[in-house]
């Protein structure tokens, strides 16, 4: 694998065991659909998938829904006089497949010699449009290299990958246009996939459409000469038959994407590699979030493949939203949005668990309605409970947070107002009817599950807590600000000055839970190199009765809330636990980068930057496949804006209290401060904003 500047190469790209990582890795997408980068005239080792980020589907036994693979817009079958090109069964020349990600543009360059000896120079590309929601568009380009001989294309739209337990082929006839009609089996929506091709080619062809169960595809068939070009070039669109012109269209995304990398680029001197892998993390936050929002969110693996049912978790607003909400604050809001329009189902939530106010999904769709599983079945066929959905709370403060600090960076009053109050005060009125006052005069949270999954049903959860009383706390200055006095507020103003937090004043060290200091401790050197997580080798039980950390839970919140602690008091908590921690979660290395970066341990944070930005180019959790782990992408940009540039930001401002590593010379970028562009330049002398 190659990565360069503004592209990363996968060569001689046909290996089994890689394919679906590879087809995640470089996957395409705009917010609103996504597509993974499959071989285009399919083998049986590759998993194409195509997804709406808002069609969700559920059928009767379902305990929950998940977003559905749509018909393949991207395949293509090459006959030369009637044998199928196929790199499994003829020898390939070369076959290369890269994202360039200046353009959004994969490209894949192939070059094959069948059994009769003909060479077949093949170039496709492939994009799904930045500045066209509904838009995709294919490429391709033909070239015999040493003979002539009739060729016959079949480009379009196939079914047979699509889920057809939840998908009805309506079989549509189209006549000049390929054409896939289907609906939804349990909830009569419907789905339209276009594809119109030209063949700019003067020589005689044939041209027809074919349309069957299995898809909707246009045929070309012709002599092809010896050294002679011949291109295809397809449009396709979802709903809609496509007007404009290809050339048009492309231009337009490619225009966009220029656009895109302006604002978002982070340009670091010092270390080609290290500012590939930030290229490669802002290439897929800005494909997850152009057309995403209002409707959708962005799932846990972008919209790149199946893992966790294209659901849609704290992720998006503690790694996602940082990225938005400075360097594109429209896309923020639209995200912001879509969990204002499932308010409802968060208040249903609520109800449904005997609670107040809204409680927001951990797992989240369409609707706000909890999709967490509640059970799953292990490798070895135990199942287990899931207890995340009902226990895993910190997700309706997590996004009151948010909402304050999109509301503090851009000063939107119509956006707090209209939308963000009413979410702070309905998550605030359900933490307020989970919260207990107990006996010692202080509030307690009990049985919950904090960010580290492995210690479930525990009491004060110290990251919790903390959110919870941050919840109370913008809740109250919400209240403030739209000149409301009543009897909430003042019970309000009471818990968030006697909310249990878990400090110890005399060490400075939170303990992460009521009881965490009794459980074993595990000296997480023993088990190194280790391939697997913590809990795979010490078993689920066992695990949680010792004190290894999933995930970055403490020093999660003192990330949250940076400006509020001393860097002796975050590095007390770094020291302790970091070395507790087994980062069983692709969310870990990213904090545990900005906080050692944030006081001033280089060498640590820069092995987490690196541990963090390879987790898919190097498929570090192995599973890769299942989507681009896009939480990781957020945490690449996060590490260097708010970790090694050391960027904190409040209501009256932002600042920065830089770290670079050894190798890096200076870092460039820009952010959006209260609908202003500002310019950042950053070296070892000076930290310049314009
Ligand atoms: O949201 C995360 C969670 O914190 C750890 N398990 C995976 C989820 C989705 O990325």
């Amino acid at each position: 694998m190659g990565i360069s500047d503004l592209s990363i190469t996968i060569e001689k790209s046909f290996s089994h065991l890689r394919e679906r990582e590879i087809e995640s890795i470089l996957s395409l997408g705009n917010g609103y659909i996504g597509t993974r980068n499959s071989l285009e005239e399919f083998y049986p080792d590759c998993n194409p998938a195509s997804f709406i980020g808002n069609m969700y589907v559920q059928g009767p036994d379902d305990e929950f829904n998940f977003l559905v693979k749509i018909p393949d817009w991207t395949r293509i079958k090459i006959y030369v006089d009637d044998e199928l090109l196929n790199l499994r069964t003829q020898e390939v020349i070369e076959n290369s497949r890269s994202v360039n990600f200046a353009e959004g543009i994969a490209v894949r360059e192939w070059k094959n010699k069948d059994k009769h000896g003909r060479i077949t120079n093949i170039k496709i590309l492939k994009y799904i449009s930045l500045a066209n929601k509904n838009g995709m568009g294919k490429l391709l380009v033909i070239k015999p290299e040493n003979y002539t001989g009739n060729i016959r294309v079949t480009t379009g739209i196939d079914c047979g990958v699509a889920e057809f337990g939840y998908l009805l082929n309506m079989n549509s006839e189209s006549r000049n246009f390929a054409l896939v009609h289907m609906k939804t089996k349990y909830s009569d929506r419907e789905l339209k996939i276009f594809q119109k091709s030209t063949f700019e080619a003067k020589d005689v062809h044939i041209y027809y459409i074919e349309n069957s169960y299995n898809g909707s595809y246009e045929n070309f068939e012709w002599r092809a000469e010896l050294g002679k070009c011949y291109a295809i070039e397809s449009l396709c669109s979802l709903n809609g038959h496509p007007m404009d012109s290809f050339d048009k269209n492309f231009d337009q995304h490619k225009a966009k994407w220029a656009e895109r990398w302006q604002e978002s680029r982070i340009l670091i001197k010092g270390n080609v590699y290290d500012q590939r892998l930030v290229n490669f993390a802002t290439y897929h936050l800005v494909n997850s979030g152009e057309f995403s929002g209002n409707s959708c969110s962005i799932p846990a693996r972008n919209l790149s493949g199946e893992s966790y049912m294209g659901h849609v978790f704290w992720d998006t607003e503690m790694y996602l939203l940082p990225f938005f909400i400075l360097t594109k604050p429209e896309i923020a809001r639209a995200l912001l949005m879509y969990r204002y329009n499932t308010l409802n189902g968060a208040r249903q939530n609520a109800i449904n668990e005997g609670y107040k106010g809204a409680s927001y999904a951990w797992e989240s769709t369409d609707t706000g309605l909890e999709a967490a599983p509640s059970v799953a079945i292990l490798p070895n066929g135990e199942v287990i409970p899931i207890l995340s959905g009902k226990h895993e709370i910190h997700i309706s403060p997590d996004i009151a947070y948010t909402v304050w600090k999109y509301w503090e960076a851009t000063g939107d009053e119509d956006f707090l107002v209209n939308y963000g109050a009413e979410m702070i005060f309905e998550t605030a009125r359900y933490c307020e009817s989970y919260i207990t006052k107990e006996d010692d005069g202080l509030y307690h949270i009990n049985k919950v599950i904090g960010p580290d999954e492995y210690h479930e049903l525990v009491d004060d959860n110290a990251y919790t807590n903390y959110l919870v009383r941050n919840n109370f706390d913008v809740a109250i200055k919400t209240k403030e600000k739209l000149n409301i006095k009543d009897e909430e507020t003042e019970r309000w103003k009471e818990i968030t000055d006697k909310i249990y937090s878990g400090l110890n004043p005399k060490t400075g060290l939170y303990e992460q839970f009521k009881g965490y200091y009794n459980l074993e401790y595990i000296d997480l050197n023993e088990y190194e190199p280790r391939t697997v997580p913590m809990d795979v080798i010490l078993g689920r039980e066992k695990t949680s009765k010792t004190q290894v950390v999933k995930q970055a839970d403490v020093l999660m919140f003192m990330f949250l809330f940076g400006g509020r602690f001393s860097k002796e008091d975050v590095a007390i908590n770094y020291d302790f636990y970091e070395k507790r921690c087994g980062h069983g979660s692709s969310l870990s290395p990213s904090i545990h980068c900005i906080i050692a970066a944030r006081t001033g341990k280089i060498q640590d944070a820069y092995r987490y930057f690196l541990k963090n930005a390879q987790i898919d180019i190097g498929n570090e959790f192995g599973n890769a496949a299942g989507g681009v782990h896009i939480a990781s992408a957020g945490g690449a940009w996060m590490s260097v804006v708010m970790g090694f540039a050391g960027l904190y930001y409040a209501e009256d401002g932002f600042w920065f209290d830089p770290h670079l590593p050894e190798e890096w010379e200076s870092i460039e970028f820009s952010i959006v401060w209260k609908g202003e562009r500002k310019d950042i330049y950053i070296d070892r002398e000076s930290i310049i904003a314009t």
